[in-house]
């Protein structure tokens, strides 16, 4: 299961987001460093379900379907909050950034709406600066990984010693432990020119330059411009937007979805997540107080960003970052279900690039060593075992023992 990992400064709202997406109870507080320990969860995030275009009725079993939309699970980790300096122990430290380079790809949380000072602690809004809080943060995380790799230093040279073992392969021991795969070793080694310098001759300089390299390319990461829902948080916004691109910086408002899906859980209104719309089932059993924030919420987040964006960060996230697509493996080619009938059962998140054998192995390993070809279920045609997995794709892998997927 792919994994997403919350970071950010302390009070940017990270475990207000983390309930949001799973709906579970971490205690969140508006007091710097509320979350002592990583919060681990399930979460979902929706893309147009294949029953809708098939016009099928489905029976999903590892997720789940509403409406025509597939939620799909991913596991979300939430993150203590860092401050500037947390790699010389300020606030709780870093010591949780092992937790976080497990997870394949951030989203990289900050108070868009700056309303917590350099220490994270509350201040008037549109004093604290988001910018500056991403590159505080972002400063820390390449520290601590230039700090790994250091430390490790000595590893690497004791497997250098054997003439047969390369730079690549001596890093990627170590670095395969944080999730760094051998094509993102490769590519920082090439893009920092150090492939053509001996490793006796790294010094600090070289140490950062390579590990800020394999920061990004090994965790992918979106920025979640948070508290979208006060005021001053547009400008800010903007500001985000022009530095890393529209496209890498998603507005959201985490409290108000929470408040959302707790509401919708009680009754009170008919909401599905990512929907730019909510609807109150009986306004006449509203509390007032109850009315004055689903008025704020309307006017605040719908009227003005048209959704909460926590559905689309984690969209984002998944299928444009980590370049994921989703596909449906079926047994049965014409009535796209499985042995039992269950129509459009399982969805695979596979990465860009992926063949019909990647799938199959994703799947059973039985199903991988007995390969023999796949088709595309909706139109019935075999496909080149070189063939390149597109999302929405519908496929039934055949097998030397007739055993399909
Ligand atoms: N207005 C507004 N406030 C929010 C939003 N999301 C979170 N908050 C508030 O921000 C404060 C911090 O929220 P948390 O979720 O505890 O933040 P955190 O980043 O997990 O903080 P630490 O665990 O202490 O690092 C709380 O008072 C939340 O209610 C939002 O979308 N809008
Ligand atoms: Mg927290």
């Amino acid at each position: 299961m792919v994994r997403v990992g919350i970071i950010g400064k302390t009070n940017t709202g990270k475990t207000t987001l983390f309930n949001a997406i799973t709906m579970m109870n971490a205690e969140v507080s508006n007091y710097p460093f509320t979350t002592k320990d990583p919060n681990v969860g399930i979460g979902y995030f929706k893309a147009p379900c294949m029953c809708k275009e098939l016009s099928v009725k489905d029976n999903p079993q590892n997720s789940i379907c509403i409406d025509g939309w597939r939620f799909i699970p991913v596991e979300v980790i939430d993150l203590p909050g860092l401050i500037k300096g947390a790699s010389e122990g300020l606030g709780l430290g870093t010591r949780f950034l092992t937790v976080a380079a497990q997870a394949d790809v951030i989203l990289h949380v900050v108070d868009a709406s700056g309303s917590i000072n350099a220490r994270g602690e509350i201040c008037e809004p549109g004093m604290g600066s988001p910018l500056a809080d991403y590159y505080d943060i972002e400063e820390e995380l390449i520290k601590w990984y230039t700090k790994n790799l250091i430390e490790n230093a000595d590893k690497v040279r004791r497997a250098l010693q054997n003439k047969a073992v390369t730079l690549h392969s001596a890093l990627y021991e170590i670095l395969s432990g944080i999730k760094v795969t051998y094509p993102q070793i490769k590519e920082a080694l090439a893009k920092t020119k150090l492939d053509n310098v001996s490793f006796e001759d790294w010094e600090e300089e070289e140490f950062r330059a390579f590990s800020t390299e394999i920061r990004y390319l090994s965790k992918p990461t979106l920025v979640v411009a948070n508290k979208m829902d006060m005021p001053v948080a547009e400008k800010n916004l903007r500001g985000l937007a022009e530095t890393f691109g529209k496209s890498f910086v998603i507005p959201v408002s985490a409290e108000v979805e929470l408040l959302l899906r707790r509401a919708e859980k009680a009754g009170a209104i008919s909401y599905t997540p990512g929907d730019e719309k909510f609807t109150v089932r009986d306004a006449s059993k509203l509390t007032p107080r109850q009315k004055w924030a689903l008025e704020y919420v309307q006017s605040r987040v719908f009227d003005k960003w048209l959704r909460t964006g926590v559905d689309l960060a984690l969209t984002t996230a998944v299928l444009k970052l980590l370049r994921m697509n989703v596909v449906y493996p079926v047994e049965d080619a014409k009535k796209y279900s499985d042995r039992k009938g269950n129509v459009l059962p399982d969805v695979y998140l596979m990465p860009q690039g992926s063949t019909p054998r990647d799938l199959a192995r994703q799947i059973h390993s039985d199903l991988y060593e007995n390969f023999l070809y796949a088709i595309d279920s909706v139109s019935g045609l075999r496909l080149p075992n070189d063939y390149e997995l597109r999302d929405r794709d519908v496929i039934t892998i055949v097998t030397t023992r007739k055993r399909r997927a």
